[in-house]
């Protein structure tokens, strides 16, 4: 049975959407005001990333795009260093030489993030299969995030072909925003559903609403459980909305005003809040404070990054491999 104590996992979910958010935001804000190097924010999407990242184990692994922010957060990646990576600074991740668009946390199992739309896909195969051959600990999985533009690529088809003839243990998520930078998604598939891709491949896989963490986490781990017990990929597909622009200043001047008014009507924020208020299961108090202590936490990572030295000009052809 559980302990009374035990919090509710729903609430702390709740609290990991709002950290990403409060997060993109504070970058936001930053590049507004300095023109520090932009970000490809998840604004929207946040209920995807917190209800698959959840559903892993530590000895999961995950290769990512570069939307990745909210993947990291969830992981449980340090805000501080995560910004501090972002602005150049030696404290981040990678000692500022990523920024966000290839940030990467081996000791989070976060491999890489890829700023080639579908190099995830090609990656992660290959990570998978290190996983498969014995590196890393037994059982493990490998999640890759991408975008329904990436599915539109030819890797998409060699990476899931592989993945079912090599039976490679990778839990495959497209976010499906809608967007593919400045292009509408139905401009360049003629399917309703990515997830019919994943059909021609043998791959088993489920279409669930991204803006719902909770639909989002349950049909996620019953991909991992199904990818542990099988041994073969599945493919989850998110229906979701980017609900800033592609990247950092981005007025979105090319979006229908009805249709991102529809979109920030389902937020995936305001949807759990709600249904945790609705149940019983929380009180504005609650929220109140959860709301105080997540942006108290995003002042101190800003903070800690704005404080953090630039690094040594020296440091210019350490870590460099090519
Ligand atoms: C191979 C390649 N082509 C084009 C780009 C430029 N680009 C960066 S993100 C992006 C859109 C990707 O759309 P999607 O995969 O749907 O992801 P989203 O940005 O919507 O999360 C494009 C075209 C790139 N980085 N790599």
């Amino acid at each position: 049975m559980k302990p009374a104590t035990e919090p509710d996992p729903r609430l702390s979910m709740l609290e990991a959407m709002m950290t990403i958010r409060a997060y993109e935001s504070r970058l936001v804000a930053i590049n507004a005001q300095t023109g520090a190097a932009g970000t490809c924010t998840s604004v929207g999407q946040e209920a995807g990333a917190v209800g698959v990242v959840r559903a892993l184990e530590r000895h999961d692994r995950i290769v990512t795009n570069h939307r990745s922010a909210g993947h990291l957060l969830a992981r449980g990646a340090d805000p501080g260093r995560m910004m501090a990576e972002v602005l150049g600074r030696v404290d981040g991740y990678c000692k500022g030489k990523s920024g966000s668009l290839h940030i990467s946390v081996k000791q989070l199992g976060v491999v890489l993030t890829s700023t080639i739309v579908g190099g995830e896909l090609s990656m992660v195969t290959g990570v998978a299969l290190a996983q498969k051959m014995g590196v890393g600990e037994p059982g493990g999985i490998v999640a890759t995030f991408f975008g329904d533009g990436a599915a539109c690529e030819g890797i998409f088809h060699e990476s899931l072909n592989l993945a079912a003839q090599w039976r490679l243990p990778i839990l495959y998520v497209c976010e499906n925003n809608q967007w593919q930078a400045f292009v509408r998604r139905d401009e360049t598939m003629p399917v309703e559903h990515i997830r019919t891709w994943a059909a021609a491949h043998a791959v088993e896989s489920e279409t669930v609403d991204g803006n719902d963490v909770e639909a989002v986490h349950v049909a996620a781990r019953k991909a991992v459980a199904t990818i542990r017990a099988t041994g073969r990929p599945y493919f989850l597909e998110l229906e979701t909305y980017r609900m800033r622009g592609h990247f950092e200043p981005d007025d979105q001047a090319y979006v229908d005003p009805a249709e991102l008014a529809a979109w920030r009507a389902r937020d995936p924020i305001d949807l759990a809040g709600k249904r945790l208020l609705d149940a019983g299961a929380t009180s504005r108090d609650e929220l109140d404070r959860m709301r105080q202590r997540v942006d108290a936490a995003i002042e101190a990572a800003a903070l800690f990054a704005n404080g953090s030295a630039w690094p040594d000009a020296r440091e210019l052809t350490t870590d460099v491999y090519a």
